[in-house]
């Protein structure tokens, strides 16, 4: 049977734009109302009541909607669960199924035309699938076979670095540790994860500068920070409950600032959809600073306020630095100091998009305060320099003596609910080789040392046929990573694509001469195994690991757990010359817990510790302001220079970005209410200025094309949204517009993907 090609792409169909106001604030009674219609509408009233009231609760399961932590001691009464995180639970206990008859009615390529949306919708994966070679559909297949047909094309390589494991950040702890066990067996150390896209730069910088890639501080620093700022992050859809952290801050007198292109409204105003009394009345203004950087212009900004803060302490020594700080903790400060006062101010500020006005008001405050915390997420990790970006918030703070004291500190906001569980049980492409010894010497074996892929050389090995097998432990390898058309081309390069899933994705319709889908049991359902019912653990944003255990009965009987299918796996792969007695972990989680004791420093009595309510925290030394651990010793002062982007006319600076009705690739709804934007994903955000200048009108249809090293990648049919951006750039949402992120262009150190600075231009369609 010939098949044409299934697009990689969602179709490029409108659906019914209307544009409405932008909100003023967020959250309030109206998030509730949304929240609650979609529990409703996917779980049902009595289920859906069941698990909201299990969300985030010390006895329940860990909110798959992103990383930002419970509070330690208390927890709301009813649920501790925000609009998007029920939103992200409704999705996953869904009552509607994609089981073999759905499979059977629609053919790979006649779902490759189905919008991310639909495709979100179609229910629970209930059976593991395969679409055997030259096959139009797939049908279901038994776990065994699955394990088997896995097992064959992977001992079948002439290499096993010709096999790629890719993790997104959802994988518990146990699972996580297990996956890297087995693929470290199998002899290779290509483990690229979703954390390669996300905050690979934050841990790159983190890690350099002050010895470990994690954040520095706790959520009760924020009820002593003066200072709070936050950049490139957008809270009030990605991460709803750090607003309520933010307005206690507020409440107790500190100034937030926040560093955007865009007013989120979500940083403006807040009303606690969990507290009653705050949904009448005008809520509280959150942001006190809005600075409107243009996209990647931040690093000019913190440059430029430092070199304000430097004159300030060179007219008057010692009140702006913390110079016992610096001369005890830190490294590089003369050389840092040099360049720094070298620096032109005027052109700073003209590359960041803000006057030397406001960064002076904002160097005040700095000189003013040393509780300061700094918060950020996407928007300064994912561009060229996104490394230097971070570097350059630790500069920041280290002239201050801000890292490891009270109200003060580094606060990278992770995204995936365990992405950094993740890397903690050693999901890496490139380990540490402590960790590798250890992982040898509990379980008698020599694990590889050659560095792995991570995402974007994974792509690049598929595409060049020096990797024939992926396989997916959760995500969606397709539409996440960047230039969708050649990642779609390395992925039907494979022999085999395998995916473990709760839902259907486009992954899934990319694939390999084979592929399988694996179904999977999400965080909500009841685990149970041989020993009993089984809990998991994950690690948050601020360290904090915690037990998280589902109750609803699964959604099919043919589900495995992750660990289960990593179980499964393993024995039918490495046969009998594994060292690890791989059935017995399946069977009791605890001995899994056991192991990672062994290897990972930090998880002493893990079974007995993990048991507590709330449970433990992780060692950090930045936490305890110790920087022994860094090359030098101390904490290290970079030198970073500020991007300069010079752009042509009629070519602008684009970032894709989430709207509020996504979960990364997963699409709930169609709307961006806080944006105002309803029923449609195909936009461009773009200042109206620039939308006279190239004579666009509101609503135009038009093709973004992207420009990178003469090369040109181009997304059809976007529509024209005037919006509040600085001129020079534009928005477009992701995944719609990855397929413009070329695969080369990368953050220097982490490889990230630079998809918040693609260069792009308009192009109008003549005839719509
Ligand atoms: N509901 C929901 N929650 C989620 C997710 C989701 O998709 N939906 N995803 C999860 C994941 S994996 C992650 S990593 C996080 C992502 O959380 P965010 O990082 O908040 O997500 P983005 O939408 O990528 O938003 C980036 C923000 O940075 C701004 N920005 C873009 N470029 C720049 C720049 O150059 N400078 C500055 N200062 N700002 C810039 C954008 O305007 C936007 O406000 O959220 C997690 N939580
Ligand atoms: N252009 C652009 N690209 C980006 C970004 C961006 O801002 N702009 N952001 C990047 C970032 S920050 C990230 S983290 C990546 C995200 O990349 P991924 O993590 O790969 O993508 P997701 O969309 O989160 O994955 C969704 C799928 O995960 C599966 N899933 C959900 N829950 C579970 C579970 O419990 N177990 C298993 N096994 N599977 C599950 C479902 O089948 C679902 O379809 O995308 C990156 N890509
Ligand atoms: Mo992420």
């Amino acid at each position: 049977m010939s098949k044409k090609k299934t697009s990689a792409q969602p179709p490029a169909k409108f659906t019914g734009i209307q544009l409405r106001e932008i909100a003023t604030g967020a959250a309030g009674p109206k998030a509730v109302k949304i929240a609650l219609s979609h529990i409703k509408e996917e779980v049902g009233v009595l289920k859906g009541m069941k698990v909201l009231k299990m969300l985030n609760q010390f006895d329940g399961f860990d909110c798959p909607g992103c990383a930002w932590p419970d509070p330690d001691e208390k927890r709301a009464f009813l649920a501790e669960y925000c609009e998007n995180g029920a939103k992200a639970v409704a999705e996953e206990a869904t009552t509607k199924k994609a089981d073999p008859s759905f499979f059977t009615q629609h053919s790979v390529e006649a779902l490759g035309e189905w919008s991310d949306y639909e495709l979100s919708k179609s229910g629970r994966l209930t059976h593991p699938m395969l679409l055997r070679e030259g096959e139009t559909h797939y049908r279901a297949i038994s776990w065994t076979d699955a394990f088997d047909l896995i097992a064959s094309e992977l001992n079948a390589l002439g290499s096993p670095d010709e096999a790629i494991f890719y993790t997104s950040g959802r994988t518990s702890n146990e699972a996580a540790f297990l996956y890297q066990l087995f693929v470290r067996q199998f002899g290779t150390n290509n483990l690229p994860d979703c954390s390669n896209m996300c905050h690979e730069s934050s841990g790159a910088a983190l890690d350099a500068t002050l010895g470990i890639g994690k954040g520095s501080v706790r959520l009760d620093d924020f009820d002593h920070a003066k200072v709070i700022v936050v950049m490139g992050q957008n809270p009030g859809t990605n991460h709803p409950r750090m607003l309520s952290a933010l307005r206690k801050a507020r409440e107790s007198g500190a100034h937030i600032v926040t560093v955007n292109p865009l007013p989120e409204s979500g940083l403006m105003n807040f009303r606690d959809p969990q507290d009653p009394i705050d949904w009448v009345g005008q809520g509280t203004d959150l942001t006190t600073e809005f600075v409107q950087v243009k996209i990647n212009g931040d690093l000019a900004f913190l440059k430029a306020t430092m070199y304000i803060m430097l004159q300030e302490e060179k007219k008057n020594p010692g009140t702006v630095f913390d110079h016992e700080f610096i001369r005890n903790k830190t490294h590089g400060y003369d050389k840092f100091i040099t360049d720094l006062d070298e620096a032109d101010l005027s052109e700073l500020s003209e590359s960041c998009g803000i006057s030397i006005r406001q960064i002076t008001r904002f160097a005040q405050l700095m000189i003013k305060h040393d509780k300061v915390i700094v918060c950020w997420a996407m928007g300064l990790t994912q561009h060229k320099n996104g490394v230097a970006n971070i570097q350059e918030i630790v500069n920041l703070l280290l002239l201050k003596g801000s890292i490891g004291r009270p109200g003060a500190g580094t606060c990278p906001v992770r995204g995936h609910s365990n992405v950094q569980g993740d890397r903690t049980m050693g999901i890496w492409e490139k380990p540490r080789p402590e960790f590798l010894d250890k992982l040898d010497e509990t379980f008698a074996f020599k694990s590889p040392r050659e560095h792995g892929f991570d995402v974007v050389e994974s792509i690049a090995a598929m595409h060049k046929g020096k990797a024939s097998v992926f396989f997916g432990m959760g995500g969606n390898f397709l539409s996440a990573t960047p230039d969708t058309e050649f990642t779609a081309e390395a992925l039907r390069q494979c022999r085999l694509t395998v995916h473990v899933s709760t839902k259907t994705n486009r992954s899934h319709l990319i694939h390999g001469k084979q592929a399988l889908i694996l179904p999977c049991l999400g965080r909500s359902e009841k685990d149970q195994q041989q020993s009993g019912n089984q809990f998991v653990s994950v690690e948050n944003s601020m360290g904090v690991v915690s037990r998280s255990m589902g109750d609803l009965t699964p959604c099919s009987p043919h589900l495995l757990s992750e660990v289960a299918i990593v179980c499964g796996l393993a024995r039918a792969t490495l046969g009998s010359q594994s060292s690890v007695a791989w059935e017995d972990m399946a069977s009791d989680y605890d001995r899994i817990r056991d192991g990672i004791e062994k290897v990972i420093s930090g998880f002493d009595d893990f079974n007995l510790r993990v048991r507590k309510k709330g449970g433990f925290y992780l060692p950090n030394n930045t936490y305890q302001g110790d920087f022994g651990s860094t090359h030098t010793g101390k904490a290290n002062f970079t030198v970073n220079q500020a991007a300069r982007h010079h752009l042509a006319k009629g070519r602008y600076l684009m970032m894709t970005i989430r709207t509020h009705d996504q979960y990364n690739t997963t699409v709930y709804g169609l709307d961006d209410r806080y944006r105002g934007i309803s029923n449609e994903r195909r936009v461009v955000l773009m200042n109206s200025e620039d939308m006279a200048n190239q004579q666009l009108a509101v609503l135009g249809v038009v093709d973004l094309v992207s420009h990178f090293n003469g090369e040109k990648r181009r997304a059809e049919r976007f529509l024209i949204v005037p919006y509040n951006i600085p001129q020079g750039n534009v928005a477009t949402y992701f995944p719609e517009a990855n397929v413009l992120v070329p695969l080369g262009l990368t953050a220097d150190k982490s490889n990230t993907p630079a998809s918040k600075s693609v260069e792009v231009s308009v192009e109008l369609v003549k005839d719509t």
